[in-house]
């Protein structure tokens, strides 16, 4: 953001880690470049926020998302799915698989929630609040608004894809929302990332550093 001041976490607000899981970490079956690099600036934002959402990305064997799900296909392409362009990723984050786990390096004992995603073997999720249908909602904005958060800080994994579209959806849900952007990393396949920015900016996410939050 342009202006410097700090941001001081106090009650209305809440910090959603984004799918900080083995498998979007270095040796993972996805791996996000420098993915591991979020884990400490994630740690220590933690610290300042009473309030913690994490998200679990949750897919059942055989997902829609999987490029092995396709015969065609192979991992980055697109595919024409029911609800619209779906990019395949490689299998990951498969239910009960240790890939799909939460990394044992993120510290944050007192995360009040984990809202687990993409479960419906036919819809991706790379929200946490909304499945990739647009229609399907995960029930994590009338979990916020029933505990009464106003503003919404998010980081973590992708940042082009889980991490953006879940800062979007916090955005349209009516939540004053913030992208922690060095406590995020992106895949940035096929332009995601030039995309992802233009998204986050048309919708009024305000792009912060850490380094702006008090107490992080
Ligand atoms: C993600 C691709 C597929 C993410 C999840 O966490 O950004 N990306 N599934
Ligand atoms: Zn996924």
């Amino acid at each position: 953001m342009d202006e410097q001041a700090t941001i001081r976490p106090g009650e209305g607000d809440v910090l959603i880690v984004v799918d900080i899981q083995n498998d979007f970490l270095p040796g993972g079956a996805l791996a996000v470049p420098g993915g591991d690099a979020v884990i400490a600036p994630i740690n220590r934002l933690a610290n300042a926020f009473r309030h913690v959402v994490l998200t679990q990305d949750w897919h059942p064997a055989g997902h829609a998302s999987f490029a092995s799900s396709h015969p065609v296909k192979a991992p980055f392409d697109t595919a024409d799915l029911p609800y619209g362009p779906q990019v395949l990723w490689p299998d990951h984050c498969v239910q009960g698989t240790p890939g799909a786990e939460i990394s044992p390096d993120l510290h944050i004992p007192h995360a009040q929630l984990v809202i687990r995603k993409g479960h419906n073997a036919g819809i991706d999720s790379y929200s946490g609040f909304k499945e990739a249908d647009r229609r399907t909602p995960t029930g994590l904005a009338g979990y916020l608004r029933e505990r009464g958060f106003r503003r919404v800080f998010c980081a973590g994994l992708a940042l082009d894809f889980c991490v953006a579209w879940t800062a979007l959806d916090a955005a349209e849900a009516g939540f004053e929302t913030f992208l922690i952007e060095d406590a995020s990393r992106a895949i940035d396949t096929n332009g995601s990332l030039e995309k992802a920015r233009a998204d986050l900016e048309a919708a009024g996410v305000r792009m912060v550093d850490s380094t702006h939050i008090g107490g992080a």
